[in-house]
């Protein structure tokens, strides 16, 4: 049964061809992380009367100049100013070396106005640069990507009250969520295994007492495991990968792919697909998130509510400590 504010965010769309099955419920991400945004910019006035001036502090740092990275750091600023967080862009350039880029995560890791520290991937640097080890110098406290090891071994051990999420997953979990389904028991399989969405995702399924199965490259029979799926996540990064008529009737599918593909009908000449192949799936499935539209706004708005979270407990411990 769908909660009333479930209904509202979901849309159903009616009657297909033929009218034999009608599609499945469109998840909106632009629409559960305006909820969200709007939620932490009332959480931040709240911290504003408990202690004039404090404001949430967030530092991207970025190396290097990828358009992608560009254009995802800008949502997360817009969404940063929107909700009163005082965030800041580092940009280092492409001849950084690891040494300089470790020096600038100390140095944010010591300025006590900044709550929370990312630094985006992928590391666009002339000289190869070791990414674990940089994250790993985030104080884990600050770390509102929930990448540093010890944010992830704590999620992979149960341990979620005590770590920052990833924030893909995190927003996954929140459309999971918006559908009213229960995770409890239910099989869910997660394609990918990368540390920023695959892992994190399949342990925060088995945590939320999923039977998870992770695929990835060496998975034999794709399709076989996908039809087990009551809940399927795609983070694979193949446009299209998973075609409608592998999944189970009635499946939740999320969607967390970002590929571009050629379209000539387009004035860019591409269009962002996903990983599923959606006019398909949406046939198939119970409930489906959009690319785009679904899973990419959520990772902008679960990094804010991971600074925001993060900025509570420095507030919290300061005004105990007095
Ligand atoms: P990644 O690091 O390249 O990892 C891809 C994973 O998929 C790997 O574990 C790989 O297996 C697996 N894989 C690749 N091809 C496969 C296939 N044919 N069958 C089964 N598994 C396969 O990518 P990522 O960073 O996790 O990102 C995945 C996708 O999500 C990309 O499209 C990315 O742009 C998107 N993304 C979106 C958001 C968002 O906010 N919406 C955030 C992050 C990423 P192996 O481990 O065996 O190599
Ligand atoms: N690195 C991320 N690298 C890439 N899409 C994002 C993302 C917004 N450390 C670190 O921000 O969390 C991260 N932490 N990531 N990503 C991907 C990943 C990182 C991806 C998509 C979007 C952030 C987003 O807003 C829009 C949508 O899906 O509707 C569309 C944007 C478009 O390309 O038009």
């Amino acid at each position: 049964m769908l909660s009333l504010a479930a209904r509202l965010l979901c849309l159903r769309v009616s009657g297909c061809c033929g009218g034999s099955r009608s599609m499945a419920t469109v998840v909106s991400g632009n629409k559960t992380s305006k909820l969200v945004r709007e939620r932490l910019q009332g959480d931040v006035l709240r911290m504003q009367v408990q202690a004039p001036g404090f404001r949430p502090g967030l530092v991207v740092l970025q190396v290097g100049d990828r358009d992608d990275s560009n254009l995802y750091i800008s949502s997360k600023m817009r969404a940063a100013a929107e909700i009163g967080i005082d965030a800041r862009h580092v940009r280092l350039p492409r001849s950084a070396t690891e040494a300089e880029v470790l020096r600038s995560v100390q140095a944010v890791n010591q300025n006590p106005a900044v709550h929370g520290l990312i630094v985006q991937l992928p590391l666009d640097a002339a000289e190869p640069i070791d990414t674990q080890n940089v994250i790993d110098a985030i104080a884990p406290a600050k770390d509102v990507d929930g990448l540093t090891s010890v944010n992830a071994g704590r999620l992979s051990r149960g341990e979620l009250a005590g770590c920052l999420l990833p924030c893909t997953p995190s927003g996954c979990m929140e459309l999971i969520r918006q559908t009213g389904v229960s995770v409890a028991g239910k099989h869910a399989v997660v394609i990918g295994r990368s540390k920023i969405v695959g892992a994190p995702m399949r342990d925060l399924l088995l945590w939320s007492h999923a039977t998870v199965t992770s695929c990835h490259s060496r998975t034999h029979d794709l399709p076989e495991q996908v039809s087990r799926a009551d809940i399927l996540v795609a983070a694979a990064g193949k446009a299209e990968l998973v075609r409608g008529e592998w999944l189970k009737e009635g499946a939740l599918v999320i969607d967390c792919g970002i590929n571009h593909v050629a379209d000539e009908t387009k004035p860019s000449g591409k269009r962002l697909v996903g990983d599923v192949h959606y006019a398909s799936a949406n046939q198939r499935a119970g409930y489906i998130t959009p690319v785009p539209g679904g899973v990419g706004p959520m990772t902008v708005a679960m990094l804010m509510e991971n600074t925001v979270q993060s900025a509570w407990r420095v507030l919290q411990q300061s005004q105990a400590g007095r």
